[in-house]
């Protein structure tokens, strides 16, 4: 028998590469779609199957992380072997314009989908995104032991969530783990996140469509992996024989400005010449340094980020650069761009 999954947050940037990473392995994958008024699944099109389709291997599920009542009959009737919780608001700038609705959708969804597996009596392992950004004032290096010090909402938020994923493991013998994962990022990111916009910048500026790039703070330090890599170690927490939390780093550093230099000097550009300052990009707190020691992961799970920063910048710009280049010949515009 093929195991199966489910993956809330299917449609952004690590559930379709989990659900990549899943289908080829042989499992059966559920994606938690929230409904928009657009179509908001453009990052596995190219793996959709539709409801006509026999014997499908990806099934996608209308539900939404503020509706429990949506998620226990959902893990009822699916009883997934497997459930990946990646659904969230996301983005912690945007946390401090919406924190209620990040609190609900980011912390109290991750505990919905706990209270969910208990309330429908299934026995299914459960992987909760948890975030660096959880530690936010800590000083680097940070690990699975480092005291937590968020400093935004969506740092707070995932925070509780972290600790309800450790609950339920020990007041309920569930089998929850937390990834703790470091910034990573790959050409399917948002767009609003400081990596893709300066890589997707850095090709407009280069096919003339942009002539100024505004950001906020440059000094930030991130520890910036590759999302492909990273959906690997989630999948790999749950095959082991016990829950546990995993820090998930390259623990290389780079400031916003390096990865600006980098991708600017991949496609021939002088950065200082298009990049300006704008205050409304700074957050009204912020996180200066993030650097990850992710030896626990490499030893128990045997994982390591191969792809570092420097790799990263070159791949998404040369992805963005084919993106424009692509829209501009009026193509289709290909998933794995
Ligand atoms: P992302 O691209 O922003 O994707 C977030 C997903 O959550 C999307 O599928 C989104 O749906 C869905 N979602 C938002 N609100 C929802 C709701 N109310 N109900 C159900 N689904 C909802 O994020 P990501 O980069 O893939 O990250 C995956 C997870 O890891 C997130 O929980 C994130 O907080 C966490 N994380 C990310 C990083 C990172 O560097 N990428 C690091 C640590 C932790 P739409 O497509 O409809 O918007
Ligand atoms: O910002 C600075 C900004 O929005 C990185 C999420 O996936 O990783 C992500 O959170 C840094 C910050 O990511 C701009 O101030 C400068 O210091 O790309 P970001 P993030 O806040 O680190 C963590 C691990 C998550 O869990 C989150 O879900 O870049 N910065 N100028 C800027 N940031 C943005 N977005 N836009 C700017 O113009």
């Amino acid at each position: 028998m093929s195991k199966s999954a489910l993956i809330t947050g299917v449609t952004g940037q690590d559930g379709s590469y989990l659900a990549e990473l899943l289908l080829a392995k042989g499992y059966t994958v559920h994606g938690l779609v929230r409904r928009s008024s657009s179509f908001n699944t453009e990052r596995i099109d190219h793996i959709y199957q539709g409801p006509q389709e026999a014997n499908r291997s990806l099934v996608l599920h209308h539900a939404d992380l503020s509706d429990g009542v949506a998620l226990v009959n959902l893990l009822r009737d699916l009883q997934p072997d497997e459930v990946y919780n990646l659904g969230a608001q996301s983005h912690v700038r945007v946390s401090f314009d919406a924190p209620l609705y990040t609190g609900d959708v980011t912390g109290l969804g991750a505990l919905r989908l706990l209270e969910a597996v208990r309330a429908s009596g299934i026995s299914t392992r459960v992987y909760q995104a948890s975030s660096s950004e959880m530690f936010g004032a800590a000083p680097p290096p940070q690990n699975e032991s480092t005291p937590f010090h968020p400093r935004s909402p969506y740092g707070c938020a995932k925070v509780f969530g972290y600790w309800s994923t450790v609950n339920y493991r020990e007041a309920y013998g569930m089998f929850a783990v937390n990834g703790i994962l470091f910034n990573h990022e790959s050409p399917r990111r948002g767009e609003t996140f400081v990596t893709r916009k300066i890589t997707r910048a850095v090709a407009r500026i280069q096919a003339g469509l942009q002539d100024r790039l505004y950001l906020g703070n440059l000094d930030a330090v991130r520890d910036w992996g590759y999302a492909p890599e990273y959906v690997d170690a989630m999948w790999r927490m749950l095959q082991r024989d016990e829950p546990d939390d995993y820090v998930v780093a390259t623990g290389e550093p780079a400031t916003v400005r390096q990865f600006v230099e980098t991708a600017f000097a991949h496609a021939g550009l002088e950065w200082a010449e298009y990049v300006r300052y704008d205050p409304k990009y700074e957050r009204p707190s912020e996180v200066d340094a993030l650097i990850g020691d992710a030896s626990k992961a490499h030893d128990l799970l045997g994982w390591k980020a191969s792809v570092k920063v420097e790799e990263l910048a070159r791949i998404m710009v040369d992805a963005d650069i084919q993106h424009v280049s692509d829209q501009l010949a009026g193509a289709t515009v290909r998933i794995d761009r």
